[in-house]
């Protein structure tokens, strides 16, 4: 076999198709020629932290949108890998919410025992993808900053493992021109004891405005106004949050809302979402979505079927995370490898508008894991990916929504079991809330360096 497979990007999902690869190889298949293109000089796509924002050392626009002090904002219970465990990487069991550095960790030792770094090159974003349908080649371009060279090659399969969450989706309110503090969207916040002592306006109802609005709650912020658009997060906040109706405009120092109400504040932080972006791919092969359980065009929720030797990994909005990028790489792999058939384009886009069609009468969170989880199965029934308790992760994810609506400031000292192992989790030696150390070291130590900070 001597196809040639491009991968773009080295996180969570370029990852799990290099391990899919790599599996099939230690079973004694053949496998195809691989080469995967990363822009970052390191892999695990967000969870590398970067302290940069804008450009990166290259003139790149900075993909990481993860800050300080970020802790998984799911049990790690429901991201598991089925096929190399928290117990397996870490020797011990440890806590269900794990802070970025300690995924990181656990991500990078699935794939330095698979030893695919081999296959990744750093440093080099690609440029551009396009197909020619006589040669039935695709031609990509990247620009190698190793030696600051511009070179094209060709590739029967592409995959594009590109991420979603990078690209920030920044809306203008009248008044921001002339506002006298700083305003930022999530995807540039990295700190949040810059907000300490300070009066801050979060914008948006999602995770990001839950998240980030927590962690300057953590290290001090005076007070956070938070609004929406279209519903409440609806949690039990503390004294000093208020969430009010949407922006309607801000002057030089205060923020005005829907309801007429007003505040004075020192900041902004846009948490209003990401943007699909693909500056790379040729119109006929670029994904136009927003985010959402079940995006069109894509057989299985991957196969591009204008042209099914393109693939795209996580695309998806997401509940499950590295364990549904695992379930889409292994079909991919089976896909490229020709082990699984793939039907008439009509017969595809039928089959992606029937999972559409049942996206569309979604009404809540546990439908819409529920959903996710059943997409996960229908792929996992494909391929050799070990299977694992897809309704126990659905009722992991029911009790995590339970304890963030019990409390929204202590849902991460909550324990839950694995999955895949039967672990279960044991508590943390310090409340998330006064854990302010979020290092791999803080974390899987026995508390005293916490309690050293805190006295
Ligand atoms: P990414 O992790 O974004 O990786 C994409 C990779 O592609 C990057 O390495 C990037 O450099 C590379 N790339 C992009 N463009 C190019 C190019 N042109 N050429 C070459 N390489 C390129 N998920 C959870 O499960 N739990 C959480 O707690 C959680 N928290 C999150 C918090 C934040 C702030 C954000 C933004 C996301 C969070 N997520 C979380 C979701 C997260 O996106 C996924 O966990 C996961 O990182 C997605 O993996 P990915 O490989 O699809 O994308
Ligand atoms: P999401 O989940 O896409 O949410 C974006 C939020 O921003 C959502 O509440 C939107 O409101 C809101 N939004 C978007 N545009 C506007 C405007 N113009 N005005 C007001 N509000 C707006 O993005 P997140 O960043 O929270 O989460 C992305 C990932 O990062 C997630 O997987 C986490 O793990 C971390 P809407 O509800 O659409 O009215």
């Amino acid at each position: 076999m001597n196809k040639r497979v491009a991968i773009i990007g080295a996180g969570p999902s370029g990852l799990a198709q290099l391990r899919a690869f790599q599996s099939a190889q230690a079973k004694g298949a053949e496998i195809p020629e691989l080469v995967c293109f990363e822009k970052q000089s390191d892999w695990g796509g967000m969870w590398n932290y970067t302290w940069r924002t804008g450009l990166d050392e290259n003139g790149e626009p900075v993909h990481g949108s993860m800050y300080r002090y970020l802790w998984s904002n799911g049990p790690k219970e429901c991201l598991e890998f089925a096929d190399y465990t928290f117990d397996e990487h870490f020797d011990k069991p440890i806590a269900s919410y794990p802070p970025r550095e300690v995924l990181w960790d656990y991500i990078k030792g699935r794939v330095e025992k698979a030893d695919v770094r081999k296959y990744v090159r750093f440093n080099t974003p690609v440029r551009n993808v396009s197909y020619d349908a006589d040669s039935g080649l695709f031609t990509v371009t990247v620009h190698d900053h190793n030696t600051d060279t511009v070179y094209s090659e060709t590739f029967d399969y592409v995959v594009c493992a590109s991420g979603h969450f990078s690209t920030p989706k920044v809306p203008e309110f009248p008044g921001f021109k002339t506002f006298g503090g700083r305003i930022l969207h999530a995807h540039d916040f990295r700190d949040a004891l810059e907000f300490k002592g300070k009066d801050i306006l979060i914008v948006g109802a999602s995770y990001s405005a839950e998240d980030i609005g927590s962690q300057c709650y953590k290290y001090g912020a005076r007070s956070i106004t938070s609004c929406y658009r279209t519903a409440p997060m609806g949690f039990k906040w503390p004294d000093n949050w208020e969430e009010k109706p949407n922006l309607t405009h801000v002057d030089v120092e205060h923020a005005y809302f829907a309801d007429g109400s007003s505040k004075k504040i020192d900041a902004i932080i846009l948490c209003t979402g990401y943007l699909h972006y693909f500056p790379f791919l040729s119109d006929d092969l670029r994904l136009v979505t927003d985010n959402r359980l079940w995006p069109l065009n894509l057989y299985k929720g991957v196969v591009w079927e204008d042209n099914p030797k393109f693939f795209y990994v996580g695309m998806q909005d997401q509940w499950y995370s590295f364990n549904m990028f695992d379930a889409q790489a292994w079909y991919v792999r089976d896909v490229i490898m020709d082990l699984i058939p793939l039907p008439s384009k009509e017969e595809m886009a039928a089959d992606s508008m029937a999972w559409r069609e049942r996206e569309l009468k979604l009404e809540t969170a546990q439908e819409m894991y529920e959903y996710q989880g059943a997409y996960i199965l229908h792929l996992i029934e494909a391929t050799d990916y070990p299977t694992f308790d897809i309704d126990g992760v659905n009722r992991t994810f029911l009790e995590w929504k339970k304890h963030k609506k019990e409390n929204i400031m202590t849902f991460r000292d909550h324990s839950y079991t694995s999955l895949m192992t039967g672990t279960v989790a044991p508590p943390h030696h310090t409340p998330w809330l006064e854990a302010l150390d979020d290092s791999l070291e803080a974390y899987l130590g026995d508390g005293n360096k916490e309690v050293k900070q805190a006295s």
